[in-house]
């Protein structure tokens, strides 16, 4: 059998000290915290489409990667490959999970029927590879943005024909999904949004996404998927204004439409920072709403003001991401997916190896550095305490809505010597970095 990354034996941890660039520092799978193992907390995910499929392409130059399937010239024989490398290269990352879009593991044929038929030949494949390695599904998701017939977009399109065309496309991804042992199906509505509202009926195109998603709800329900169902947010690009802009909006978005009991969110870091928030606001807005379902597990850069994808190797931003995830009680059944791809200049197959190293001892040393903070109780003792004012007296009094404006306004005018606390914001940070340095 063709082995399509021979340069490299399974990477395996090693510990800190070690000077072997294909091994692990941090990422030690069976190696406990609390009361799982590393490996149960994190569920790491390959992404398809940037490990398998994108060959560094960009605005001003074509592929610079170098693939072992690029010599084949057959569609779905390169796809065939690339299903083969994408189980070698889980065996040897040892990443027990991956994700794909439609696209990504089947070629579109040249009508819709011929798609399915490509789709349904490499999903029993993946499903056989996947029996033999034990390697599992964490989502599946249609693309519904590459092909020129959704410029105006799927479900938000101002023609119904493309509407009706993307449904039939993800009732075939869910029947898939289902068929792998999907555990989650995420729908990101990369063109749902606008360019401009010169031309754009905003109302209808709300409405239209809403009744696509209630569709999704409905036919999962029908065929008996199980998995949890994922909106990923992001504020724009492609698109000017995308309508599930951040966690925020999404939360919205599924109140006003009685969506809310069947999504969770995933969370990516690169669209946290695009929407001018931290990847840890979103986790935590995520979090304390209950939705909180998955990660897209990356960093954008920042003086760049697009979706870099790049490897996540912030060890300040994967502690933080961690502490929100512990407090969550985890992520099952989301975990983190490597949304990342590996810079257009790193263009050999050793890279996509270093980029997930990278990713993965970054996410274990902040998993460590969290269970750490945790564990001394500062941040949550002070939060506690700075908040004090709302357990007993009036502040109680606000809480448990006894009183209002009246009773208030009574209040302040008796007690108007006001004595506040501080924030000791740089005494939490240096427990933070020591927390951090000390892994
Ligand atoms: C693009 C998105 C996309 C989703 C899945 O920016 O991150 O890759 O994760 O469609
Ligand atoms: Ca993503
Ligand atoms: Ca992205």
């Amino acid at each position: 059998m063709t082995e399509y990354f021979p340069e490299v034996e399974q990477v395996r941890f090693e510990g800190k000290a070690t000077d072997n660039p294909l091994a692990f520092r941090y990422y030690d799978p069976k190696r406990m915290v609390g009361d799982k193992t590393m490996e149960e907390h994190l569920r790491f995910s390959v992404a398809y489409w940037h490990t398998f499929v994108a060959g560094g392409r960009d605005m001003f130059g074509s592929d610079s990667a170098k693939r072992p399937w690029d010599h084949l010239a057959d569609p779905m024989e390169i796809a065939q490959a690339r299903a083969y490398a994408a189980f070698e290269f889980m065996e040897k990352m040892q990443i027990p999970f991956f994700c794909f879009h439609d696209v990504d593991v089947a070629p579109e044929g040249s009508s819709l029927k011929e798609t399915f038929r490509n789709l349904d030949e490499i999903a029993a494949l993946l499903k056989e590879l996947m029996e033999k390695t034990g390697k599992r599904l964490l989502w599946g998701t249609c693309n519904l943005f590459s092909h020129p017939r959704f410029m105006h977009g799927a479900a938000t399109s101002p023609n119904a024909d493309v509407f009706a065309y993307a449904a039939a496309r993800v009732k075939k991804c869910l029947e898939i999904t289902k068929d792998l042992g999907g555990e989650n199906y995420v729908f990101w509505g990369g063109r749902e949004g606008y360019e401009t509202l010169l031309n754009t009926d905003l109302k209808l195109e709300l409405d239209n996404l809403a009744r696509f998603l209630h569709m999704a709800v409905d036919y999962a329900h029908k065929i008996g998927f199980k998995g949890q169902f994922l909106i990923e947010p992001k504020p724009m690009e492609p698109t000017k204004h995308q309508y599930d802009f951040d966690v925020a909006a999404v939360l919205g978005f599924l109140h006003t439409y009685g969506l809310e009991k069947h999504f969770k969110v995933n969370i990516e870091a690169n669209h946290a920072t695009l929407a001018g928030h931290t990847f840890q606001h979103e986790l935590r807005l995520a979090r304390v709403n209950g939705v909180l379902g998955s990660v897209d597990a990356n960093q954008g850069d920042e003086l760049l003001g697009w979706d870099t994808d790049q490897f996540p190797t912030n060890v300040y931003a994967t502690t933080l991401a961690m502490y929100e995830i512990l407090l969550n009680g985890g992520l099952a059944p989301g975990g983190l997916n490597f949304d990342a791809k590996v810079r257009r200049g790193s263009f050999e197959p050793i890279d996509l190896f270093y980029g997930h190293i990278a990713g993965m001892d970054a996410f274990a040393h902040g998993l460590l550095a969290a269970e750490r903070l945790l564990e001394t109780g500062a941040l949550e003792e002070f939060v506690a305490e700075r908040y004090n004012s709302y357990r007993t007296g009036i502040g109680e009094q606000i809480v448990q809505g006894k009183v209002g404006f009246e009773e208030l306004s009574a209040y302040a005018l008796e007690h108007d010597r006001i004595s506040l606390g501080s924030g000791r914001q740089e005494l939490l940070e240096t427990i933070l970095n020591r927390c951090i340095l000390e892994v």
